[in-house]
């Protein structure tokens, strides 16, 4: 994520992780603040064992789109609530890439947080028996969640 500021959001992916038994590292990459750290991490990732790379940032959120640039594994990018505009810039900032460098683009905010992690999940479970067998596990558990009427059942 680009800011300490972003784990409100992101550890909603982290939660996910946790829970799916995908080993993560959480890091705090500024694009604009940190361009060392980001270079050293995304040109390092792959060979340091990453297999996908979740990045999660506000603002003028070219944190996704720069390690796109600088790794081959696949990166999904969250785009924080930002307070101005609600994050509706850091979706365009992150969704809005031209074409050569893709990042599969999530939702604004908890939403995209949680998706971002169950796609990091899918993608590993194409070569992963066993992740493959707790994410399928959760998305059962999650559709008999889903009660079949309303509980209040008043008009
Ligand atoms: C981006 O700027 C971060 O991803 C964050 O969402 C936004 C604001 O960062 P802070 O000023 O809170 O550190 O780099």
């Amino acid at each position: 994520m680009g800011s300490d500021s972003d784990w409100g959001t992101m550890r909603h992916a982290a939660a996910i992780l946790v829970e799916l038994g995908v080993g993560f590292e959480t890091l705090i990459v500024s694009a604009h603040r940190t361009p060392d750290r980001l270079y050293h991490f995304a040109r390092t990732a792959k060979g340091a064992g990453f297999k996908v790379v979740i990045a999660g940032a506000g603002g003028a959120a070219h944190l996704p789109g720069m390690t796109a640039a600088l790794t081959d594994l696949p990166v999904l990018g969250v785009p924080i609530e930002s307070k101005t505009l609600h994050g509706q810039d850091s979706l365009y900032s992150i969704v809005q890439m031209p074409a050569g460098v893709p990042v599969g683009t999530l939702a604004i905010g908890k939403a995209g947080a949680i998706n971002a992690a169950l796609l990091a999940a899918a993608i590993l479970a194409l070569a992963d028996k066993a992740v493959e067998a707790r994410l399928l596990a959760w998305r059962s558990a999650q559709t008999g969640a889903v009660a079949e009427r309303p509980s209040d059942g008043e008009i």
